[in-house]
Order: structure tokens, then C-alpha cells, then sequence
């Protein structure tokens, strides 16, 4: 069976290390797109160099031309720019935007069968704009966020309680910007929910809610100290779960910026909810059960979203 083909649209910190992680993995052929002359090809050769060393027969390939990603399985965008000290992702929508009409329309015409997972940002109102520009079936296009997010989380309370990060599971839903929504009732530390975890003296509640805090500016801590741009090796890492959970038909739940139509109460929009993903892409969205206070947060993360999408809408009219 030929091998499957994975292009990555952006070449940059977290492009880089999405090839480098495809080919340890040996996940597929990677293309790595990137409208900088040399940035890709100079990368693709250097991992592809690697391959000798770990062992891997996929095929590397740095490409300036969209006929370059033809027939891929998988496309993962993090073209535009990132963050840099002081600024918040909503700063980047008016760059990013004209990124993702011209990214949109190269995966429409090269190719419109991939499972395309939208890292660039603000990611939920990136995820809409690429999905609109590109055409492709909505359970096709996704955003990585919240599985980058959750990780963050569960890290962190594994750094506090002393417990094996495999055995935290841990779920922040909503938009990913700082009033994202760390599902505190629904993630556990060794099968116990958070407040049971707490009162079984894992953890305090005061370290709960700094950990809560810290989540939320997960990603403003990484980009105040590297003072040049954001974090890469993470957010890599949680694009190519998805990935393989689509090329391997793995069907894992994993909290993902989706299409939703209904669930949730939401229409029209793309916002971080648990999906199962398999090989037709969004199988499924799986709905937890909310109380009054996570609604109330929920519908806080949404409105941002809406706003971010509002702006798109009013930056290119073809969106409205
Ligand atoms: P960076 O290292 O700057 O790479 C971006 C690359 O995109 C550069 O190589 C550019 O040359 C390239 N590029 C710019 N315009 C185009 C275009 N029109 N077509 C193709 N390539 C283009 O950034 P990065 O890799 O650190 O981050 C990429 C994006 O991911 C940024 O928008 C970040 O804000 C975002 N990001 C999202 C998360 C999430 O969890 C959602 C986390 C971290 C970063």
C-alpha cells in the first residue's frame, strides 16, 4: 500500500517540527509548503538527512508551489504568524486572514480530499475562515487546540500531584484564548475527578485553581519567554495525534475546534469540543454534561469566538 502523504502548509518553527515528528513516526511522505524560498527545502533535506540516522524510508520534499501538496491525505496549516510579547492572537487576524484565503484556495485546487487541521491563529476563527475559503466538507477541516491545551493541563497537575501524566485525563473545551474552559468536574487524576482529587487531599483547591489560571495563559507563558515568537514543540505534537487518529482510523475522542450544527446548543461556528476522529474525519461530537457555572464559561469562550469570526467577516466581505 503506497504510503500516505502529509503536507504541511508553513514551514516555520512548528511546520519544522511537524516534519520532523511525521518522519520519526514514519507517519507518511511529508511535503512541506512554505512561501519562503529555501526555508523548506533546506528543512526537508536536513530531516530528511535524519532518516539515515533513525531509520525511516519516508521521503522528504520542500516545496514554494501548491501543485507540490496534489493528492494529499493529510494538510497541517500553521502558515501566518505567531505571537510575539505583548500581543494577544486576536492581534494576528487581519495578516492571518489573507493567509488563510491563499492557503484555502491552493488545498481546493490540489487537494480538496485531505483532512486539513488548522493550527495558525486566533485557531477558531482561522479554522472558519480556511474551512469557507477551501470549501472542503466541514468534517474535513478541524482546529488544533484543544488537545494543546488539555496537555497543558494535565502537565500541570501531574507536576503538582506527583502522578504519571498517563494516568491524567484532562479536557479544557470552548475558544482557545485565555477564557478557554478547563472542564474541572470532567478531568481526572487516576480515574477521580478533580473535586474527588482534591478532597482526597491530591491537591489543594488553591493549587486546583492556580493550575486552572495557568491553563488559561498556558500560551502567553511560553511566548514571555522565548521573546520571539510562540510554543512549537507541543502544539506539533498535538496536530500529529490528530492526524494519526484520521490516517490510522484510530477513532480517538480528542477535544478539537469543530463544525458545529446543534450540539452544544451552537450553530455556524468552529469551537473546542471532544471529537471523535477516525478515517471519514469528525465522526462524531461527544457532548458533556454542563452545570450552570461551566455554561455560563462556555458561552463567555463562545461569544469571543463569534466576535473573532464577526471581525473576519468584516475584514473580507466574501465571508459574510
Ligand atoms: P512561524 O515560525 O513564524 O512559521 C510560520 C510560517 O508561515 C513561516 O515560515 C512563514 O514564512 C509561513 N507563511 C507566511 N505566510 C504564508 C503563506 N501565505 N503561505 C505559506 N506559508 C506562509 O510560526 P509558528 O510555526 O511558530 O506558528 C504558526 C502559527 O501557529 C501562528 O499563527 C501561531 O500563532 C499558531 N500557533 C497556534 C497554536 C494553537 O494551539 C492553536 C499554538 C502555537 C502557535
Amino acid at each position: 500500500m503506497a504510503r500516505a502523504k502529509i503536507a504541511l502548509i508553513g514551514a516555520g518553527m512548528i511546520g519544522g517540527t511537524l516534519a520532523h515528528v511525521a518522519a520519526r513516526e514514519a507517519l507518511g511522505d511529508v511535503i512541506l509548503f512554505d512561501i519562503a524560498e529555501g526555508t523548506p527545502q533546506g528543512k526537508a533535506l536536513d530531516i530528511a538527512e535524519a532518516t539515515a540516522v533513525f531509520g525511516s524510508d519516508v521521503s522528504l520534499k520542500g516545496a514554494n508551489d501548491y501543485a507540490d501538496i496534489a493528492g494529499a491525505d493529510v494538510c497541517i496549516v500553521t502558515a501566518g504568524v505567531p505571537r510575539k510579547p505583548g500581543m494577544s492572537r486576536d492581534d494576528l487576524i487581519g495578516i492571518n486572514l489573507k493567509v488563510m484565503k491563499a492557503v484555502g484556495e491552493g488545498i481546493k485546487a490540489h487537494a480538496p480530499d485531505a483532512f486539513v487541521i488548522c493550527i495558525t491563529n486566533p485557531l477558531d476563527a482561522m479554522v472558519w475562515a480556511l474551512q469557507k475559503f477551501s470549501g472542503l466538507p466541514k468534517e474535513k477541516v478541524v482546529g488544533m487546540a484543544g488537545v494543546l491545551d488539555s496537555a497543558r493541563f494535565a502537565y500541570f497537575l501531574a507536576e503538582k500531584t506527583g502522578v504519571s501524566v498517563q494516568d491524567i485525563h484532562a479536557w479544557t473545551l470552548g475558544g482557545h484564548g485565555d477564557d478557554m474552559v478547563p472542564m474541572v468536574r470532567h478531568s481526572t487524576i487516576g480515574g477521580l475527578p478533580l473535586p474527588d482529587a482534591v478532597a482526597a487531599g491530591l491537591l489543594s483547591q488553591g493549587d486546583l485553581d492556580a493550575i486552572v489560571d495557568r491553563t488559561r495563559k498556558g500560551g502567553g507563558e511560553i511566548v514571555a519567554l522565548l521573546k520571539t515568537g510562540s510554543a512549537f514543540y507541543a502544539p506539533a505534537e498535538s496536530a500529529i495525534a490528530m492526524a494519526k487518529s484520521y490516517l490510522l482510523d484510530q477513532k480517538r475522542v480528542l477535544p478539537c475546534a469543530v463544525w458545529l450544527s446543534g450540539e452544544y446548543g451552537l450553530s455556524d461556528l468552529y469551537v473546542g469540543v471532544p471529537a471523535l476522529l477516525g478515517a471519514g474525519g469528525v465522526e462524531k461530537v461527544i457532548e458533556f454534561t454542563t452545570n450552570d457555572d461551566e455554561k455560563a464559561m462556555f458561552k463567555k469562550s463562545v461569544e469571543s469566538v463569534q466576535g473573532l469570526i464577526q471581525a473576519c467577516k468584516d475584514i473580507d466581505a466574501s465571508l459574510a
